[in-house]
């Protein structure tokens, strides 16, 4: 079959979309797709690759504009880059504004190229509850010919509540099995000061405030009274003040420990026992899998597409948002019982290799890459 021009336009940060969107291009890659890159930086994850192209959104910031309208430079952009390269599709991820920056290239370019869009989260979740940017979210969907969410619970929220004039399929994110799997933690465990016997709870975000980290550490506070334990607070962002001053009036300090952003994830999950993810808002939540393809069973709210990940009493346990009593009990129940412990560890690797197998999803994007492709 012949192979494909991709345009990859995502958030090029630290960030799940971006995670999802560069280890999707890179896979395209090495299946002997040429996927170009158009972001404002390089994707911090995109290794080289013969068939990886990064093209750089560049914006001046003159003086006559308040502020700088990078969504016009990317699309302008995009433009140049549909015509110098003959790129036969988009894939852009977030709707807003990259499908709208996508459309308004179309139109600049003078291009009938298709264009598939991933929602994300936030651009439904969030943004589509601000009325203000609702009919852009509708608007970036109506113009994609193909549109997919990371999950079930982000496909209905946005049929719902943006009610688009289109079709919205589902396929789920998927982590690069070959950096997540169990690897060998050497002596992390005590260069962070952890004692051999102690168990680990860890938490891995932005610190935005829909993580809601600090029950997290309310919960923790629960579980400290009843098992020697760490809490490993992996990563920054802005709440990372508060919690710090949160972690200080509770006289913390000693169990827990903010790590900054670090790289060495594989290494910290092969040293943690239970993961939290306690957040109000989550369309999937990449971290799970990361978790689940090192081993890591974990504790989750039941909202959004968490449910679809974690199996509640199989690979770890639902609670309700703000339920840190409940969080507490069930990590406990895992933390205190090492025949179920590794009975949920084992159901967590099956979840992520088999349910989220990179493969098999990246075959799904790849068919309606084809598909986009061949109806132009
Ligand atoms: O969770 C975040 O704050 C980052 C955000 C992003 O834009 O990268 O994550 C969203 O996309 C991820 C990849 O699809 C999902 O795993 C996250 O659940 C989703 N975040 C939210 O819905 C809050």
């Amino acid at each position: 079959m012949k192979k494909l021009k991709v345009g990859v336009i995502c958030y090029p940060t630290l960030g799940g979309s971006g995670v999802v969107a560069t280890e999707l291009g890179k896979k395209m890659a090495e299946k002997g797709h040429e996927v170009h890159f158009i972001t404002s930086s390089k994707p911090f994850r995109l290794d080289v690759h013969p068939n990886v192209h990064f093209h750089e959104v560049k914006i001046d910031g003159y003086a006559v504009f308040k502020y700088p309208p990078y969504d016009i430079a990317l699309a302008n952009r995009i433009a140049q880059v549909i015509e110098q390269e003959h790129l036969d599709l988009l894939h852009v991820h977030y709707a807003v504004p990259h499908a709208i920056s996508a459309a308004l290239a179309k139109d600049m370019a003078n291009s009938d190229i298709g264009v598939i869009t991933t929602l994300h989260g936030t651009d439904v979740t969030i943004l589509g509850h601000d009325l203000t940017l609702r009919n852009t979210v509708r608007y970036g969907i109506n113009k994609s010919d193909i549109t997919t969410a990371v999950s079930e619970s982000l496909r209905q929220e946005t049929l719902s509540l943006i009610k688009p004039n289109k079709e919205i399929l589902t396929i789920y994110n998927f982590i690069d099995e070959e950096k997540y799997h169990p690897v060998d933690p050497k002596t992390l465990k005590s260069d962070l000061g952890i004692g051999k016997e102690e168990k680990v709870i860890i938490h891995i975000s932005n610190f935005r405030s829909v993580k809601r980290i600090g029950d997290i550490i309310n919960s923790f506070k629960i579980i400290r009274e009843r098992c020697s334990s760490k809490l490993l607070l992996v990563g920054t962002g802005p709440e990372l003040i508060g919690l710090h001053e949160m972690v200080k009036n509770e006289g913390l300090q000693e169990d827990i420990i903010f790590t900054g952003k670090r790289d060495d994830l594989p290494e910290l999950l092969a040293i943690s026992d239970v993961l939290f993810l306690l957040s109000e808002k989550e369309a999937f939540g990449l971290v799970l899998l990361e978790g689940f393809s090192c081993g890591v069973p974990a504790i989750g709210t039941n909202i959004g597409g968490i449910p679809e990940v974690i199996e509640d009493g199989k690979n770890g346990y639902l609670v309700e948002i703000g339920d840190v009593q409940l969080a507490a009990e069930r990590a406990l129940l895992l933390l205190e019982n090492e025949h179920l412990h590794e009975e949920f560890r084992q159901n967590a690797f099956h979840t992520a290799f088999k349910k989220f197998n990179s493969d098999s999803i990246v075959q799904q994007y790849e068919r309606l890459y084809y598909e986009l492709a061949g109806g132009k």
